[in-house]
This record gives structure tokens, C-alpha cells and sequence, in this order.
């Protein structure tokens, strides 16, 4: 229970803190925010956020009488629980939540949350867009950008919210329990953070922990980590499999989804129906109608809005055809891992642009993911050398350079025959050539846009 007595801290002043103390705020708690970094500028940040002008804020290294002056620290997901800060307050008696902790003691209706390594944001907004086909008032929250303080206050036992949930919020979370969770997979991520692989594992298990057994999960047969922890977990569990026909729940078979229900089968879609490519699209396509499935939507009504639904903007985007040539934006691809997604989840011969900003990332395992689909590598940006190397250590050789995205763009457009696809996945970061992926993406869409037919 939400206690207004006690003395809050809101560490971080990004997005998630804003929000936070926002909500503390307009609650008319007493609060505080602060921020690690020194520099921050306080006059700045009252003129940009005017609500909380009222609020001190903190920087810097936190003095032991300000810790003291704290019941409940309630973190960003960025800042690490094991902060020294973080753990001196502990022992002096402060409690630390979450941002999600605070939001769930604020929030009403129904919830669904959505962790794992990777698809979470698709899976996410897709989820959010089945629940808005059903249900009046849906809310879309959490890792997917958008902080579950900032809408927490406003929802009503008739609100239904589908939260995409990161491992970091789950290392806070303490009441927290959604009626559906799905795990979508658990691959190695973030490990600077957790330490080690188990306590990874643990964080994204985590989100189960507070559910009753007539709660329900949704899991990847095919990811062995949660085939394991489902079959020893007590809440129902709700499988989803691309590997195998499973007698219970949804699977991949003959490039169509199935549902296996009760002893019958229902066909929920062919994957040539969806706007969205790849197995791992596929994947999340099952996760997000298991769970909207398990709160009643019916089949229907969650087959309506597989038909619609496009990529999130920049991740395996399609922007266009020219000439029969399709058009890929997936700028989000800003690491070999996610850029292997990419180029997997092609289906035809493809252009693929790569490069820019060098954060020392191995090309070597993103090459080897070609599998005989790439025509051309066109490369940008400083990591162009460091690519082409790694290229030509793994033998393929279809290596081109250009200045621009312009330039790579109008080559890839000029080589390229009809049935052929352009994808930009650069494997690496945007910055010096672009503000930040997204830019990146939307001037990949505007120059092909612009391409003459
Ligand atoms: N800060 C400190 N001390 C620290 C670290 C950070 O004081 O040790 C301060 C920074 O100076 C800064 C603030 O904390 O002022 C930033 O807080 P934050 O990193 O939590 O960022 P927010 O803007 O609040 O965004 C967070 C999530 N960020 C992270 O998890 C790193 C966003 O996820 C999320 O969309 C947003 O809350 C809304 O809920 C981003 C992300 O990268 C997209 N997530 C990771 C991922 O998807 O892989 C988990």
C-alpha cells in the first residue's frame, strides 16, 4: 500500500524520474528528485518540466544526512541496484522501489506484462493493438518508452495495460503482479549489469513471482531456460512454439499459426497474411495472441488486427516498393545481434547497408547470418574498414563503399533487380553521422520515397 507519510527520492531525472515524480508530486507526497550527474543543469530542467519547480533536486554524491531523510528510494531503470548509494541507503533503513513498483501502487484494471531478450517492443505495441480492437480503454506502457507513472494515476478498474517490462525494472519490482506474463526468450544481454547469466535469468523470472496460480504466463517452448522454469511454475502456463506442433497452445507449422485447444485446432493465420517478417516475428505474433487470448479476446477479433499490424517504425520496417524492389528500414539494428534479426528474417535477395559509429563490436557472427542472401554489403561510416575485413575473413567478397545513406541507397537501388529487397540493418550505432537511430531511419524512408519509379 502507497504510504503518504513516508519521505520519497526520486533517482534519475530521465524520462522514468520525470514521470515518477510527477506522479508523486500531483499525489501531493513529499518528494525529492536527484541525479548522479553533476552537471545537470536544475534551472533547465524546472523550465522543462514546470510542474516539479516546487521539488529539490539533488547531484551529484549524495551527503550520508541527505540518505537519511529517505523512506522509499524509488530508482530509474538505468540506475544499477547495486550502486553504493543504492546500498548505503538500504542499510540505513530505506526501502527501494522501482518506477514500475510505484506505478503498480497507483494503477487499476487489468495488467500485462511482457518481458524477455528480445521482440519485447513489438510484442508490446502489437499486444496494445489486439487489446484496443476489444477493450475501450487500453494504456501501452513501460520499457516501450512511454513510464507507467505517467498514465498509472489515470486508469480505471476498466483500464486493461499491456507493459513491456526490462530486466532492469524487474529488479525492483515487489508487489507487482500482472494477471498475464509472457517470457518471450532469455539470451545473453545486459550482463555488465546483472553480473552473471543466472542472475539475468532470475530478473526476467522474476516477473512471475507475484502472480496467483490462476494467473497465467506465456511462454517459448523452444527457448530451453523457460521450458524448464515453465514446467515447474505454478501459475498456468500457456505455450507458444516455431519448432514443433504442440497439443496445447500456439505453434509455427507449414508457414501457418496454429492454436491447439481443448482437443481441436484452429488455423489463427498464415504467415503470408502478416505484414510482419522473420521466425522471431513470428514468435512474437504467438506471444501476443496467447495473452490477449488468455484474457478473452476472441480469436477473430485478435486475427483482424494480425492482418493490419506493421513493424514497429524501424525495426524490419517495410517502407516501400520501387520497381519490385521492397524497401526495409531497420535503423533500431544498432549491434551485430539485433542486425543478425535483420537479415534472417529476409525471404528474398537483398541489398543490405551497413556501418557507422565504431563501439568495437565482432562483425563475424552477423556475416555468417548472410546465408547466401546478400548480393551486396554497401558500407558507411567509420566501422566501414573494420566490416569489410570481417567480410573478407569469412569469404564474401560482394563488398562496396559509399559516403553517404544517400549514395549507399542509390547504389543498392541501381544494382538491384525486381524481387529483390533493400535493407538498412547497420549493425552498429548512428552517431557522428546521424542525432540517434531513429533520424537515421526516417532519412532512409524519405530517400526512398523520393527514388524515381
Ligand atoms: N543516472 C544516475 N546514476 C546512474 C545512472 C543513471 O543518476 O548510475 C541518471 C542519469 O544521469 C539520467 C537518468 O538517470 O539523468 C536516466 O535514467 P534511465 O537510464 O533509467 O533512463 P530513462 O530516461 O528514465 O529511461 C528509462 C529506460 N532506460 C533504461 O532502462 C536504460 C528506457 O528504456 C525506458 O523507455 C524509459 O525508462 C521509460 O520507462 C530504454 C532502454 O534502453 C529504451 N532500455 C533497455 C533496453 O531496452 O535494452 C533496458
Amino acid at each position: 500500500m502507497i504510504d503518504n507519510k513516508k519521505r520519497y527520492l526520486v533517482a534519475g531525472t530521465g524520462k522514468s524520474g520525470v514521470a515518477a515524480a510527477k506522479l508523486l508530486v500531483e499525489k501531493g507526497f513529499s518528494v525529492r528528485l536527484y541525479d548522479g550527474n553533476e552537471a545537470l543543469d536544475a534551472a533547465l530542467f524546472y523550465e522543462k518540466h514546470p510542474e516539479l519547480k516546487g521539488i529539490e533536486i539533488l547531484l551529484g554524491t549524495l551527503p550520508e544526512e541527505e540518505m537519511k531523510q529517505t523512506d522509499i528510494l524509488v530508482l530509474s531503470p538505468g540506475i544499477p541496484t547495486d550502486l553504493p548509494m543504492v546500498l548505503a541507503m538500504k542499510q540505513m533503513g530505506a526501502t527501494v522501489w522501482g518506477e514500475i513498483e510505484l506505478a503498480y501502487a497507483f494503477a487499476k484494471g487489468r495488467l500485462l506484462a511482457i518481458t524477455g531478450t528480445n521482440g519485447k517492443t513489438t510484442t508490446t505495441a502489437l499486444l496494445g493493438e489486439i487489446l484496443k480492437e476489444h477493450y475501450p480503454d487500453v494504456r501501452v506502457v513501460g520499457n516501450i518508452g512511454i513510464p507507467y507513472t505517467s498514465v498509472a494515476a489515470d486508469t480505471t478498474d476498466e483500464t486493461v495495460t499491456a507493459a513491456e517490462i526490462s530486466s532492469f525494472q524487474l529488479e525492483t519490482i515487489h508487489t507487482f503482479a500482472p494477471e498475464v506474463t509472457a517470457i518471450l526468450n532469455i539470451t545473453p544481454d545486459h550482463l555488465n549489469r546483472h553480473h552473471t547469466m543466472e542472475q539475468y535469468i532470475a530478473a526476467k523470472e522474476s516477473i512471475t513471482k507475484n502472480q496467483k496460480p490462476t494467473d497465467l504466463c506465456v511462454l517459448n517452448y523452444e527457448d530451453e531456460v523457460l521450458r524448464a522454469f515453465g514446467e515447474q511454475l505454478s501459475t498456468r502456463v500457456m505455450w507458444f512454439s516455431s519448432g514443433r506442433e504442440l497439443t496445447d497452445g500456439f505453434y509455427l507449422k507449414d508457414h501457418t499459426i496454429f492454436l491447439a485447444r481443448e482437443g481441436s485446432v484452429s488455423e489463427v493465420v498464415k504467415t503470408e497474411e502478416l505484414k510482419l517478417l522473420g521466425k522471431h516475428n513470428y514468435e512474437n505474433v504467438m506471444a501476443a495472441a496467447a495473452m490477449a487470448y488468455g484474457i478473452g479476446v476472441p480469436l477473430r477479433s485478435i486475427r483482424k488486427v494480425l492482418l493490419r499490424f506493421t513493424a514497429v517504425e524501424h525495426r524490419i520496417e517495410y517502407v516501400a516498393e520501387k520497381r519490385g524492389v521492397c524497401f526495409y528500414n531497420d535503423s533500431k539494428a544498432t549491434n551485430p545481434d539485433a542486425a543478425i534479426q535483420g537479415i534472417k528474417a529476409m525471404e528474398r535477395k537483398t541489398y543490405l547497408i551497413g556501418g557507422g559509429c565504431d563501439k568495437g563490436s565482432d562483425y563475424g557472427t552477423w556475416i555468417e547470418a548472410f546465408d547466401g542472401k546478400v548480393k551486396e554489403l554497401v558500407l558507411i561510416g567509420e566501422t566501414a574498414e573494420a566490416i569489410a575485413k570481417a567480410a573478407k575473413a569469412r569469404g564474401f567478397s560482394a563488398v562496396t563503399f559509399a559516403n553517404t545513406l544517400q549514395e549507399a541507397v542509390l547504389a543498392c537501388y541501381a544494382h538491384a533487380e525486381k524481387g529483390d529487397a533493400v535493407l538498412l540493418s547497420p549493425a552498429c550505432a548512428s552517431f557522428g553521422m546521424f542525432l540517434n537511430y531513429e533520424e537515421r531511419g526516417r532519412i532512409f524512408k524519405e530517400i526512398v520515397q523520393n527514388l524515381e519509379e
